[in-house]
């Protein structure tokens, strides 16, 4: 008996597996106006803060045109890379059709882009977050056989009921990863690197936690969704990364069944600090704090 989903049916106009037509030329002008905002606010800023890997994607993929991509033209580039290909999708989609996708070298991003009145925050992630922010990043092939790696992991991880702790996972990795270079730390994850002030908390606020990645550390930690994260994991190579998918998890899923999650601001002994936070800003309340 699998932790699936139950069967959830696809949203009309959407195929069985949750695709939709990307409908470019369906974008109006403030829509296009939108992404071009968010595009060069960040591209002002990521100099000095993305990884290589991020920047090399950016502009491999030509994702500097004035406007939101259409994915046709994106893909004939990212499938010669690395085999990826983007497909469209009208959001979040059940964690079953995620992680199939995932595991084809499908990435699905969100069709639709946020209102200009939600420029700083969304909750659900729309194509600037899934475009500018995880595309990138699939055009380096250590990284791009991780995300396949991790969708494979996570069709295992529904079937033993462990979804939770795969879910922490692609948290502090493929979302809020950061990676250790000779120049300092650089951003990987793409709900850092796709939102402007996450971009500078993550690397220069004295608050959250910055700790060396371990995966099963990773596994027993849980995440915020609502605010910046109060830690972040910091990996030594993409290439570490990769190899931290070749470990037995199901020999990781039993002991971590007997050991409890840790607080998430929580420093181990155990832990290679890189910052060992004040956690201020949580204190204070965070993004809702007046
Ligand atoms: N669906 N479209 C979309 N994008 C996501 O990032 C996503 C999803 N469904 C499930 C999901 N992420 C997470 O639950 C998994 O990463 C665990
Ligand atoms: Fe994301």
């Amino acid at each position: 008996m699998s932790a699936k989903d139950p069967v959830l049916q696809p949203p009309p106009g959407a195929r069985p597996d949750w695709t939709i037509d990307q409908d470019w030329e369906g974008y109006t002008a403030d829509e296009h106006q939108v992404w071009i905002r968010l595009y060069e606010r960040q591209t002002a800023l990521l100099p000095g803060r993305a990884c290589d890997a991020f920047l090399h994607g950016l502009e491999a993929l030509d994702l500097h045109r004035a406007g939101i991509p259409d994915f046709s033209r994106i893909n004939a580039e990212l499938e010669r890379l690395t085999g990826w290909s983007v497909v469209a999708v009208p959001g979040l989609v059940p964690d079953e059709v995620f992680f199939d996708h995932l595991a084809h070298r499908r990435f699905p991003a969100g069709q639709f882009i946020r209102r200009p009145e939600q420029l700083d925050y969304l909750q659900e992630p729309d194509i600037f977050h899934d475009v500018f922010g995880h595309v990138p990043m699939l055009t380096d092939p250590t990284f791009a056989d991780y995300m396949q790696a991790y969708g494979e992991g996570g069709l295992r991880a529904l079937d033993l009921g462990r979804l939770h702790n795969l879910a922490r996972l692609y948290w502090y990795t493929v979302e809020f990863g950061l990676l250790q270079t000779p120049a300092g730390l650089r951003i990987y994850g793409a709900g850092i690197v796709s939102s402007h002030a996450e971009s500078i908390f993550a690397l220069d606020d004295p608050s959250p936690n910055r700790l060396a990645f371990d995966l099963e550390r990773v596994m027993r930690t849980p995440y915020r969704i609502d605010d910046f994260q109060q830690v972040y994991f910091v990996i030594p190579s993409l290439q570490a990364l990769l190899d931290a998918t070749l470990q037995d998890f199901a020999a990781l899923y039993a002991s971590i069944a007997r050991r409890q999650d840790l607080a998430i601001d929580e420093v181990t002994p155990s832990d290679r600090v890189f910052t060992r936070g004040y956690q201020s800003y949580a204190a204070r309340g965070g993004r809702t704090a007046a």
